[in-house]
């Protein structure tokens, strides 16, 4: 089809989306990350010939690459186990593929192309030079001893290592995938390959990983919503706090909140939620992190420990709070919860899981002037310092904690102040909008310069 400079921004959308959905049937995940971006980027490019000429909402939404391959391995009891791998290689335009790795068994293709669709935007707002990638694997590492993950992450790797390296393609962690798992994939990698480079992000400090890395995303999200609540005069003392999830992103939150003198009053994990009204402490979140990344526990063992109610199969939102930080998974908040936190007095949400809030309910928290943080923009403090990693890692250098600590803070303040520049309208700020845009323009650029490849 050519290129119809005539057609309304709705025709243009009504295009686009179709094409999109008939190109990549039954993906809804996709469909959904990338209508939320076209929403706010077709109507942005309207008046752009340039932009719309060379196709370029177009080509980001096609992968650069995407590679799937069989993962056998054995189980303890000698059993053949077969699994899928994928790395999405989504755009390199303005730097090497970058993104987590995810062994969840809900991982498909769908998942791993929104997922480095959403990353490109992201990478690009931390204003380092990173591409977009995601990947990962069906893999189940739940009740799975050390040694099957061991075995496991050896095998993916295997497959998985021609199509990575330092300056190609830097995996990093995502659900299913913390210390244990980089440890063993980068321990492969290395024994494949001889070479002892920065391939991945999210190593150990004894082999080349960085400070600060295991708190960036939580800290990160934290870090948006004290700029958002400053925006409007407000701050995190005092305020009630929900979170859901109990992994890597959601205790770090829940650690700088209560930094910032907020109480936070749940978590949760796939089988439920805890409710615990005087809040967590350093001692219970300390409990917490032994019970999810050493005994590998569940949250409700929370509840038996502090004596505090378990909700078994909800979801946390119904519970009264001032601000929301979903930190589990993809659409975990639907329009009627959204309704409920709104109903019950919450005025910010920020996300640190990625596209954690299904559009509609988007619609309700921004019709009802809540304050907004999509993932691509809150949760990009964990890729931000992987960048920093890389850097260190090619220099041959190791920063302290404290210029770490002060390089994310710097870097969630510039994104919020690039969402504010291209998401105010009037009183409101339309964050989703502002990330959009802003990620957008340094990527679309770069492509533009490179002509048609
Ligand atoms: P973890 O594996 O450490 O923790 C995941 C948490 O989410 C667990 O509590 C898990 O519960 C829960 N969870 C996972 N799937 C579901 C589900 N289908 N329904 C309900 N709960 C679920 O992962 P992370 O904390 O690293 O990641 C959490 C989110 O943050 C993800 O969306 C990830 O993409 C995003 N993110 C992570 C970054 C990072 O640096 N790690 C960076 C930016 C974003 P259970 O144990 O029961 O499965
Ligand atoms: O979604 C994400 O940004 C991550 N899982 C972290 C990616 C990274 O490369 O650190």
């Amino acid at each position: 089809m050519s290129y119809d400079n005539n057609l309304s921004v709705k025709q243009e959308m009504d295009r686009f989306m179709k094409g999109l959905v008939r190109r990549n049937p039954c993906e809804d995940e996709f469909h959904q990350a990338v209508h939320e971006v076209a929403t706010t980027i077709i109507p942005y490019v309207h008046d752009k010939p340039l932009y719309r000429k060379a196709r370029i909402l177009e080509r980001m939404t096609e992968p650069d690459r995407i590679i799937s391959f069989r993962v056998c391995w054995e189980d303890d009891d000698g059993n053949v186990r077969v699994n899928r791998g994928y790395r999405v290689q989504c755009n390199n335009a303005i730097g090497p593929y970058k993104g987590g790795l995810r062994f969840h068994h809900e991982v498909n293709l769908s998942t791993l192309k929104f997922l480095s669709f959403e990353q490109t935007f992201k990478n690009s707002l931390t204003g380092l030079p990173m591409g977009g990638a995601k990947g990962g694997s069906d893999f189940n590492p739940k009740g799975k001893s050390d040694h099957e993950v061991m075995r496991f992450c050896q095998a993916f790797m295997t497959l998985l290592s021609s199509h990575i390296g330092a300056d190609v393609d830097i995996p990093a962690g995502d659900i299913g995938v913390g210390a244990r798992e980089i440890g063993y994939l980068f321990g492969q990698h290395k024994r494949l390959t001889n070479e002892f480079t920065g391939v991945l992000t999210g190593k150990g400090l004894e082999y080349g990983g960085s400070l600060v890395r295991q708190e960036a995303t939580g800290y990160g999200a934290v870090y948006f919503l004290e700029d958002m609540l400053k925006e409007k005069g407000e701050g995190l003392e005092g305020k009630t706090a929900v979170i859901s999830g109990s992994g890597n992103v959601a205790t770090f939150a829940a650690k700088k909140l209560m930094a910032l003198g907020a109480r936070v009053v749940t978590l949760s994990d796939s089988s439920g939620y805890i409710y615990d009204p005087d809040g967590l402490n350093p001692e219970k979140l300390n409990y917490i992190l032994a019970l999810k990344t050493v005994r590998r526990g569940r949250i409700s063992e929370y509840a038996e420990e502090y004596n505090v109610k378990f909700f078994p199969g909800k979801r946390p939102w119904e519970v009264a709070c001032d601000v929301a930080m979903p930190c589990a998974t993809q659409n975990e908040i639907n329009k009627q919860e959204a309704e409920a936190l709104v109903a019950n007095g919450c005025i910010a949400v920020s996300e640190g899981a990625n596209m954690p809030t299904e559009e509609d309910a988007i619609g309700v928290f921004q019709r009802a002037g809540v304050m907004f943080a999509p993932s691509k923009a809150a949760n990009a403090g964990g890729v931000a310092v992987s960048g920093l990693e890389m850097s260190q890692n090619s220099a041959r250098i190791s920063w302290t904690e404290d210029e770490l600590n002060k390089q994310l803070r710097e870097i969630m303040a510039k994104i919020h102040d690039r969402c504010v520049e291209h998401g105010r309208e009037g009183e409101y700020i339309d964050y989703v909008k502002g990330a959009n845009i802003a990620g957008f323009i340094k990527v679309a650029d770069a492509m533009l310069a490179y002509g048609v490849v």
